[in-house]
């Protein structure tokens, strides 16, 4: 019988050596100790032993129980931590390998150039007026000194909604500024930018929707030097502080006087070349001194009160900005080209 107990114990802790998980290791704890196992049944038959025999045997038996179950648990120990150290290696992570970089998106070549002139003006007290893009032609052109019948509310020129020609995409910003001298407190420095609609044939230079900022001051004792000043100042802030600007007379209905405002071509210096087309002089926007009928019909008295006005298309700027050919590139969203402008 002492033999038998050293076999299974022999035999028992081999097996509990080997044993690869918790199942496995489970069903021996059963083959040798549960009630039914090996070990219960040599000691199933103690009755059988001689008084002598007895404790001796007990005692042995005790030692193999005590042996084969310190065992189960110390092999569960080490299955359960190789099992442990298995699950750290496969999740290791390695924080020294370069990340993959989330890829932001950039602003559009023409929403730089709007941010820009807006940081200008708003550095100057500016506030912005926007508003609809849907108009009355009383606001886009009879308020602007524009009256019916004038060449800029042709048919050809204008996407008019109504027949009756009353309502129509602006054709210019400058109706929110009619709005905003009919409504707001004077002093009055507002810039309006925003899409407006001309019926343009698309080519390089021309699309029937463009993007224009207008600029609106009025106050008592404004004058052309105000104007000039002004527009001095966004110059040499978009262009550059060695810019060289140039005021050239001009007509528009709803200023008087008018001028047209170059900037000293930057490739040649007024020499004449391929980029101001042999000018010298590149035209960046137009202005003047708000006629007094504009004024007047707003409900602002042009005795007590003047201002200047100015328009300047935004894609030009950005053309010229960033070297851009051909306007439709940045109507056309081709990524490959407005990244380059990241
Ligand atoms: C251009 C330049 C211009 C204005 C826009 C304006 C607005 C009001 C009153 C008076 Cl509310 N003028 N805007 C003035 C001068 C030029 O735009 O090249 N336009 C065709």
């Amino acid at each position: 019988m002492k033999q038998q107990l050293e076999q299974i114990r022999k035999d028992a802790l081999a097996a509990i050596g080997q044993a690869q998980d918790s199942p496995s290791l489970e069903s021996l704890r059963v083959a040798y100790l549960g009630k039914k196992g090996q070990l219960t049944a040599v000691l199933k038959q103690m009755g059988k032993l001689s008084a002598e025999e007895r404790p001796v045997i007990g005692q042995i038996a005790n030692e193999v129980r005590e042996a084969l179950g310190g065992a189960i648990t110390a092999q569960a120990k080490k299955l359960e931590q190789a099992a442990l150290e298995m699950r750290l290696r496969r999740e290791t992570v390695d924080v020294t390998i370069p990340g993959t970089p989330a890829s932001l998106g950039h602003r559009h070549p023409l929403s730089r150039i709007l941010d820009e002139a807006k940081e200008v003006f708003i550095g100057m007290g500016f506030s912005i007026a926007e508003g609809p893009e849907i108009e009355l032609a009383d606001y886009n052109f009879t308020r602007l000194n524009t009256e019916e019948g004038h060449p800029a509310r042709d048919w050809g020129d204008t996407f008019y909604i109504t027949p009756d020609s009353s309502v129509l995409l602006r054709t210019q910003t400058s109706p929110m500024q009619v709005r905003a001298m009919e409504t707001m407190p004077l002093p009055l420095r507002i810039i309006a930018p925003g899409r407006v609609y001309r019926k343009d044939e698309v080519d390089a230079t021309h699309s029937p929707m463009f993007h224009q900022l207008e600029g609106l001051v009025v106050d008592k004792g404004i004058t052309m030097a105000d104007l000039k000043g002004t527009l001095e100042t966004l110059v040499k802030r978009l262009y550059g502080p060695d810019s060289v600007v140039r005021f050239r007379p001009h007509h528009f209905p709803f200023t008087e006087p008018s001028c047209e405002v170059d900037v000293q071509c930057f490739e040649c210096h007024g020499e004449g070349c391929r980029v101001c087309k042999g000018e010298g002089w590149i035209e960046v926007l137009g202005a003047g001194m708000v006629h007094p009928r504009v004024l007047a019909g707003c409900g602002i008295d042009p005795e007590e009160y003047s201002g200047f006005a100015f328009g300047v298309g935004l894609e030009r700027l950005a053309m010229r900005r960033f070297s851009i050919s051909d306007l439709r590139l940045m109507f056309e969203n081709d990524v490959r080209f407005l990244r380059q402008f990241s």
